[in-house]
């Protein structure tokens, strides 16, 4: 799908010319200006090849200073940006939606500095999260976060995302464990934010509008980041469940009876775990159930963990409350379960076109919404499923057809907007708006809310150049 598809007009934005691809070589060195169209086509395409831009130009800075000059001259000249980390995103923020100049993190892979005592460490913004948690476990340290686009998404990107993903139970949103961020803002000016503080109340906290703001009011260089220690013993465990309540009643027995240890608590529906069997040949390991619950602890004992665990299973099998369930002790059981929960997102892109949603709803009703959502869709679909991250009450609904059609998106939208703010939910947990939602930021923000927002790009970025048409409702475009 195209601008056309969304009918969003282009800006009142210069196209960048000869003299301007000579400026930026000059800056960054010309292997780092990629021009050449078949180069560009995997960066002007999102992930579930859903949207797709028509940038001509991608830009490679190494540098904070390199990426201050750049941004300098954008803005001085009108040309519009659009900040790109691993392109993992979900709702097309990622890529342009015409000719915006694409400024990539990809040769900004440094780190820059871990100090095993206070667990801080500070890289730059192109670091590959699973890259940075393997060098940190040197040190016994891992990185706050963990989701299944690991391989390829970077830093910078996290946390312009302000990523949830499958530790946030255990270790809190990045909003708590981003210790600093150092931006660069649209006129050039560097924001260093790079504290590498715990506590610190001087004024106002302004990384934290860095944080989440998918790029539109600064591109992240660099972000210090408060890293936990590496668990000495980590166990999995995967239970069959027949009804969503009983999910509820094992999350509840999980907290009471794990406590401290308790370090992730995911879900899947029957439909998912068929999808990564049909399409990834992935194999469960156990009975065929409606539901299925992935419960991982994390700790620092592992004959306390695996008494505590054993106990809790042995408990739940016996109640009933899980019909079967499989304990992973071993990293490569581990894994393999972990796999089939981290592949759901993989199996749908095989799936035919995919409408995803993204919420956070109150549990007692979460999976109602994939109920009804297949009522009102009336079998316009290959699949509906539901699954997500249990333990924080966010759900991701995802809809698969042959392909995108008018009259399916106009069945599904805006009825899971409406739904979602029906149940006082979030239309995004976790991925942000970026391209795809943010006409649909007012189901769960007050128009106060959003003239605010609105205010401050305004005062961030006078010339809206950073990621425009992404994040903040059209009619400011
Ligand atoms: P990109 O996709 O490149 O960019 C995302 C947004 O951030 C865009 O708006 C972009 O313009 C902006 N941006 C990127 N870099 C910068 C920068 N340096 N400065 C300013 N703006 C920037 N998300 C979750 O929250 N939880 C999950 O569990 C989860 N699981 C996923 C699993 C899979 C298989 C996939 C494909 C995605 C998943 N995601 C998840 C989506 C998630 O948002 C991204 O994976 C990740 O946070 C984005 O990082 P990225 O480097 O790929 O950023
Ligand atoms: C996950 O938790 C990701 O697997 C992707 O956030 C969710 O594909 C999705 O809907
Ligand atoms: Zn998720």
């Amino acid at each position: 799908l195209t601008a056309e598809t969304y009918n969003v007009k282009r800006g009142n934005y210069s196209t960048a010319n000869a003299s301007d691809l000579d400026a930026f070589r000059n800056i960054v060195g010309d292997n780092n200006v990629v021009t050449e169209a078949s180069e560009l086509q995997g960066n002007n395409v999102d992930w579930i090849k859903t949207v797709r831009g028509q940038s001509t130009v991608l830009l490679k800075p190494k540098t904070t200073t390199e990426v201050s000059r750049i941004l300098k001259h954008c803005n001085e000249r009108k040309l519009a940006v659009c900040p790109q980390g691993g392109n993992t995103g979900l709702v097309g923020g990622s890529v342009p939606v015409f000719d915006e100049i694409i400024l990539s993190t990809q040769r900004m892979n440094e780190v820059i500095s871990v100090d095993p005592f206070s667990g801080v460490m500070v890289c730059q913004a192109g670091c590959i999260l699973e890259k940075a948690n393997q060098d940190l476990l040197e040190h016994d340290l891992i990185v706050p976060l963990d989701l299944g686009a690991k391989g390829s998404c970077h830093l910078g990107g996290n946390i312009s995302t302000n990523a949830g993903g499958l530790r946030l139970l255990r270790y809190g949103s990045l909003r708590g464990s981003v210790l600093g961020v150092e931006a660069v803002l649209a006129d050039g000016t560097v924001l260093d934010c790079l504290s590498k503080l715990r506590k610190d109340n001087t004024g106002y906290d302004i990384k934290q509008l860095m944080i989440g703001s998918e790029g539109t009011l600064g591109f992240v260089t660099a972000v210090s980041i408060l890293c936990p220690q590496k668990p000495k013993s980590v166990n999995v465990v995967f239970l069959g469940v027949d009804k969503f309540e009983d999910l509820l009643l094992l999350l509840r027995k999980a907290k009471q009876d794990l406590g401290e240890i308790l370090s992730a608590v995911e879900f899947v529906d029957s439909d998912c775990i068929g999808l990564v069997g049909k399409h990834l040949k992935l194999v469960n390991p156990i009975g065929e159930y409606e539901f299925y619950m992935l419960i991982e602890t994390s700790g620092s004992n592992s004959q306390h963990d695996e008494e505590k665990l054993s106990s809790f299973v042995e408990d739940i099998i016996t109640s009933q409350l899980a019909k079967d369930g499989t304990i992973a002790t071993d990293f490569n059981k581990m894994q393999s379960i972990w796999k089939l929960r981290e592949s759901v997102a993989e199996a749908l892109t095989h799936d035919g076109y995919t409408f995803k949603y993204d919420v956070s709803l109150p549990a007692h009703v979460m999976y109602d919404m994939v109920h009804d959502t297949r009522k009102h869709l009336k079998g316009l679909y290959n699949s509906v499923v539901g699954y997500g991250h249990l333990g924080d009450g966010n759900l991701h609904l995802n809809v698969t057809c042959p392909e995108y059609n008018k009259t399916i998106a106009s069945a599904i939208e805006p009825f899971v907007y409406e739904w979602t703010a029906k149940h006082n939910g979030s239309i995004s947990a976790e991925h942000g708006l970026g391209f795809k939602k943010r006409n649909y930021i007012s189901y769960t923000k007050s128009k106060e809310s959003i003239n605010f927002m609105m205010k401050i790009k305004q005062m961030f970025d006078p010339n809206m150049i950073l990621n425009p048409y992404k994040t903040l409702p059209g009619n400011i475009d």
